[in-house]
């Protein structure tokens, strides 16, 4: 049997209140490294995957009406929207087809699970909101998550709903991992310790579900 298709959160969120969105946008603006960031890891393939493989990214509706026009699809990677009201089965639209709308995550991973096993998927990423995340975990469907953690005092209107403990390990099921962790699995040297960007710091951190 093939490995199930784990999924991997990524987002950035605010220190102690995991604040993550607002008013259908970022709670911030100008963390360009950050950003950069987010787009390399969910475009590398995993060192398994043939190099026609895509990493598939799972988003709600809203989060895909906030992305920037000019970043939409994001590119290198296979844009699969859930959109509730949407005809099963999932369906590819656009020229490229690189944009799959799915009525719930299910059918998304329904559509995305044999892509994976004939090898032209790569990853598989949640990369929000609040409301996707969520059921990811909930579900048990998460087996890691990509945490950039902002220490900046942020007004926010969409949280994440998932408590890991800021420090150590235990709690609710979920373990930082250390920095060779993340390092070996994003493939690439993370820079460690608080990140500054325009006088906003934050730290590149990965958490893996303890079972
Ligand atoms: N995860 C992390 N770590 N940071 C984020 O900002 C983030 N944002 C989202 C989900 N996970 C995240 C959702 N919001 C773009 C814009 C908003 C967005 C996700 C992606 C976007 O425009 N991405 C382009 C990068 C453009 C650029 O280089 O500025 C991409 O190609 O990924």
């Amino acid at each position: 049997m093939p490995p199930p298709l784990d999924l991997t959160l990524i987002l950035a969120a605010t220190t102690h209140t995991m604040g993550i969105g607002l008013a259908g946008s970022l709670p911030w603006t100008g963390l360009r490294k950050e950003m950069a960031y987010f787009a390399r890891i969910t475009k590398r393939l995993p060192p398994s995957a043939p190099p026609t493989a895509l990493n598939a990214v799972i988003m709600g509706r809203k989060t895909w009406d906030s992305i920037p026009a000019r970043f939409r699809p994001l590119a290198g990677r296979l844009n699969v929207i859930i959109s509730r009201g949407h005809p099963t089965p999932p369906s590819p639209e656009g020229e490229g087809g690189e944009v799959v709308r799915a009525a719930s995550l299910d059918d998304a991973l329904g559509y995305l699970a044999p892509l994976k096993d004939e090898g032209r998927v790569g990853r598989v990423f949640v990369i929000g909101g609040a409301q996707v995340y969520g059921e990811a975990v909930e579900r048990g469907l998460a087996r890691r998550i990509l945490l950039t953690r902002v220490l900046g005092a942020f007004e926010c209107d969409a949280f994440f709903g998932v408590k890991l403990p800021e420090e150590g390990e235990g709690e609710g099921g979920w373990r930082r991992t250390g920095k060779g962790g993340l390092d070996g699995w994003v493939g690439e040297e993370v820079p460690g310790g608080v990140q500054e960007e325009g006088g906003t710091g934050y730290v590149f951190e990965m958490w893996e579900r303890v079972d």
